[in-house]
């Protein structure tokens, strides 16, 4: 039997129900085809669930019942060994195409696959439910009811399904296949748990496995973020130009060559905790009014996240100050120590004006080279602030994205996580200086200081992301 290595459970129920929906949030696999269409499921498949490389648990997704009648008629006039009930019925009823899905959704269970019936409480208990809660049952394998909530608001009938559901099952679980957090998704595990007592070690190692996966994944996303700013306050970009007059025109080029970079930069941090998270296909567009869409260098983006008008002027003043230009020989490769002052004429607006007084009296006498132009490094902190917010907003879109759904993102999808309470402009000062220093530590450019100041950093986005994703472990 499976359960010596891993737990297996079939997804079983009528069609339609969300049972592919339940398996692919369990088994956080978005290649799952869900559809509106009844009997897109046809044939069994298996969903393991791999972590460190080992399967630790496997769900099947099965067809739906389409002759429940006939086949509880069929166990009804039974005769033989319980245990042998199931595969009789397979061989009996093998190339038979009206039972086809039926054969298919009990081979699991031939196999000895634990039970998860899906029902949809948006809709009342029929005559045909109650057939196939007594073949479950029938089967004496241990089950458990996924009452799925498809239609939010609808929950008339859930009272209805529990009292039908406690005839034929010992767990009924209410559970929202396309809304589940990690949270939620643990705490159906942890009833799954009390489902049959040989299964209960195995199922307590399969949340173990789940929540140190969720701790690895919390520090990867910690680590990312850390490696994106680190990235990002490295980042510069330069061009030398012979003619003086073009500096604000170059300047201008390369700050937005600059800030798409960044933005880049930003877009693949996203994309490897995309990943992490398991969301391979059908992680669609965020929500148009989303933060994390935003232009990350609009001013809407600071003030959404926070920062006061003086902050974001005093911000801007700042990104004005990584602006700056270098004059250097074109041999020697010597640069002048005007680097910082320049940024600050350039910040004033009168760059070609200061830039050509400089270098007319700084290179007199010499062959002049040329002018590098150089925008960033960045100055401020402001800017990776508002990076930090933005991954944590990312963050928790990705945990709150079931892998079941397929629809482009809904207002109402995200409503409830309450995001503000977790940005930085609510951070402990404890907190803002464990930030601070680590700044400060990639600016300077000290390696052991930086090795520390990143890993204090990270830890304290740690906190952040585990409380944010309601998570204890
Ligand atoms: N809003 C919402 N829709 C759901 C939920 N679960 C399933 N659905 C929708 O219901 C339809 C059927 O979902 P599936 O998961 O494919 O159902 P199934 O039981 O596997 O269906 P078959 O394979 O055809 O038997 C799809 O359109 C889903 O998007 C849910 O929790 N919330
Ligand atoms: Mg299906």
């Amino acid at each position: 039997m499976a359960i010596q290595t891993h737990p297996v459970f079939a997804v079983l129920g009528h069609p339609n129900e969300g049972k592919s929906s339940v398996v692919s949030t369990l088994a956080e696999d978005d290649s799952v085809r869900i559809s509106p269409t009844p009997g897109e499921t046809r044939a069994c498949r298996a969903y393991p669930v791999i972590i460190d490389g080992r399967e630790i648990i496997r769900f099947v997704d099965t067809p739906g019942f389409q002759r429940p009648r006939d086949t509880l008629k069929w166990m009804e006039a039974y005769t033989g060994p319980d245990s042998r009930m199931l595969s009789e019925f397979i061989r009996t009823h093998a190339g038979n195409d009206a039972f086809s899905d039926e054969t298919q959704l009990l081979t699991p269970l031939a196999d000895g696959a634990g039970i998860i019936f899906v029902v949809d409480g948006s809709r009342p208990v029929r005559s045909t439910d109650r057939m196939e809660m007594e073949i479950l049952r029938k089967t004496g394998l241990p089950r458990m009811v996924v009452i799925n909530t498809k239609e939010i608001g609808t929950s008339d009938f859930i009272e209805d399904w529990k009292a039908e559901s406690r005839k034929h099952f010992n767990i009924i679980r209410i559970f929202n296949a396309h809304r589940a957090s990690f949270i939620e998704r643990i705490d159906l595990l942890e009833s799954l748990k009390g489902i049959d007592p040989d299964w209960e070690p195995a199922l307590k190692n399969v949340i173990a496995a789940f929540q140190a996966d969720w701790n690895q994944r919390i520090d990867e996303t910690a680590r990312i973020a850390a490696e994106l700013l680190e990235a990002v306050q490295r980042h510069t970009v330069r061009k030398r130009i012979r003619d003086i007059n073009r500096t604000d025109e170059i300047r201008q080029q390369l700050i937005k060559a600059y800030r798409k970079d960044i933005a880049k930069m930003e877009n693949r941090a996203q994309e490897r905790i995309r990943k992490r998270f398991k969301h391979n296909i059908f992680f669609y567009e965020l929500p148009p009014q989303s933060i994390v869409k935003a232009d990350l260098f609009d001013q809407k983006t600071w003030q959404a996240l926070g920062l006061t008008r003086q902050q974001m002027a005093w911000a801007g003043a700042g990104i004005g100050a990584g602006v700056g230009a270098k004059i250097d020989l074109a041999l020697g490769g010597l640069t002048f120590g005007v680097f910082t002052a320049l940024g600050g004429i350039l910040g004033a607006g009168s760059a070609a004006a200061g830039l050509k007084q400089l270098a007319q009296s700084k290179i007199k006498g010499q062959s002049l080279g040329g002018v590098e132009i150089q925008v960033g490094p960045v100055q401020n902190d402001q800017l990776l602030y508002v990076l930090i917010d933005r991954a944590l907003i990312y963050f928790s879109y990705v945990i709150n994205w079931a892998h079941s759904r397929r629809d482009r993102a809904a207002k109402e999808a995200f409503g409830n996580i309450e995001i503000d309470k977790y940005l930085t402009a609510k951070w402990t000062e404890e907190s803002k200086k464990t930030c601070r220093r680590f700044f400060k530590a990639v600016r300077k450019g000290d390696d052991t200081e930086q090795v520390r100041a990143s890993a204090a950093f990270r830890q304290r986005m740690v906190y952040v992301l585990k409380d944010l994703s309601k998570f204890k472990g």
